[in-house]
């Protein structure tokens, strides 16, 4: 299903310097640990049509955990200069030509207590990671469920923070729905309005619109969410940021999913009722495989969303 066994790179870069693997630790003792205070971003690098590489909209997610800190009142020992460049140093260093990089910011040890207010340290690492809810699922669709859990409210989480203890409702979601047989889990708000999966946003079709939750829902301002509605919008396709109920979801032509780990990944079945008709429609197709190209620098008209290494 979705798990990921992580192949060990050679270098993480911690807190300004790379350092092998396996020495990048941190205490038991660290803060962010208990209590879960932390920003992370989750970025791609691909391999270009050309034969160079390029991370995919750099500036954007180095701006992302940028906010996540700030909202998080963690400041970030960096510049974005520093942060960005780190990313594109890292992966050379580790000879990728493709991967995803994982920054992380985090309260160091040295004291307990909610108060306490530890030094924040930040590390970078990068390793390869395949279709996230499998190639099969990228290819044919995936299996979803509506969770039991609800998407934290927007004045209970900081839903424009990418903060990691938000992530325990996205864990538990996933571990049920998994559990339950299923792929993915799909996150209702506290209206029961669909919001977003565990870790992607979700988009739906019907008639040829293309609707997904505004940033008013407690959804995260997905990066891939924001790359697919402009990439439809240049194509013709209307795309409406509205709220709907699930059972849109039932009815709905095609569903997708959009996120940096999980690309655009069909939805080809939501709570054993196959989503139009079973397999990906021609939207979702056609989004799939133009992000891909835009990703790959096959599309020069989005040239300004690569750096190249
Ligand atoms: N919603 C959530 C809750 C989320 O975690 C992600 C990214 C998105 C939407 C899509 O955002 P963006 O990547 O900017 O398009 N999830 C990251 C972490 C996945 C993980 O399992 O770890 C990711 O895709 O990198």
């Amino acid at each position: 299903m979705a798990t990921v066994g992580i192949e060990k790179t050679k270098s993480i870069w911690v807190d300004g310097a790379l350092v092998p693997w396996e020495e990048a630790q941190v205490h038991l003792l660290t803060h962010s640990l208990h209590y879960g205070l932390g920003a992370f971003e989750g970025i791609r690098c691909y391999q270009t049509a050309d034969g160079r590489s390029a991370i995919f909209r750099l500036g954007d997610h180095v701006q992302r955990l940028f906010e996540s800190a700030h909202i998080a009142l963690m400041k970030l020992p960096f510049t974005r200069e520093q942060v960005a460049s780190a990313c594109v140093e890292l992966l050379r260093a580790n000879g990728m030509s493709h991967g995803y990089l994982r920054p992380l910011a985090w309260h160091a040890d040295g004291m307990m207590g909610l108060g306490s207010v530890t030094p924040v340290r930040l590390a970078i690492a990068a390793w390869h990671w395949g279709a996230y809810l499998g190639e099969d699922g990228l290819k044919k669709g995936i299996r979803a469920k509506v969770s039991s859990f609800t998407r934290n409210p927007v004045n209970v989480s900081m839903v424009r923070g990418k903060l990691t203890g938000q992530y325990v409702n996205s864990v538990l979601a996933k571990r049920e729905a998994n559990l339950a047989g299923y792929d993915e889990a799909i996150l209702l708000d506290a209206r029961g309005l669909v919001a977003e999966a565990t870790g992607e946003n979700i988009f739906m079709v019907r008639e040829g619109v293309v609707f997904t939750p505004p940033l008013s829902s407690p959804v995260l301002a997905g990066i891939t969410r924001a790359s697919v509605m402009r990439l439809l919008r240049d194509s013709g396709v209307e795309v409406r940021e509205e709220t709907f109920p699930r059972d849109s979801l039932y009815i709905a032509d095609e569903v997708f999913f959009t996120g940096t780990a999980a690309e655009v990944t069909p939805v080809r079945e939501i709570d054993d009722r196959s989503v139009g008709t079973g397999a990906p429609g021609p939207l979702t197709a056609r989004v799939q495989e133009l992000y891909g190209r835009a990703v790959r620098g096959a599309e020069p008209r989005y040239a300004e969303w690569l750096t190249y290494l």
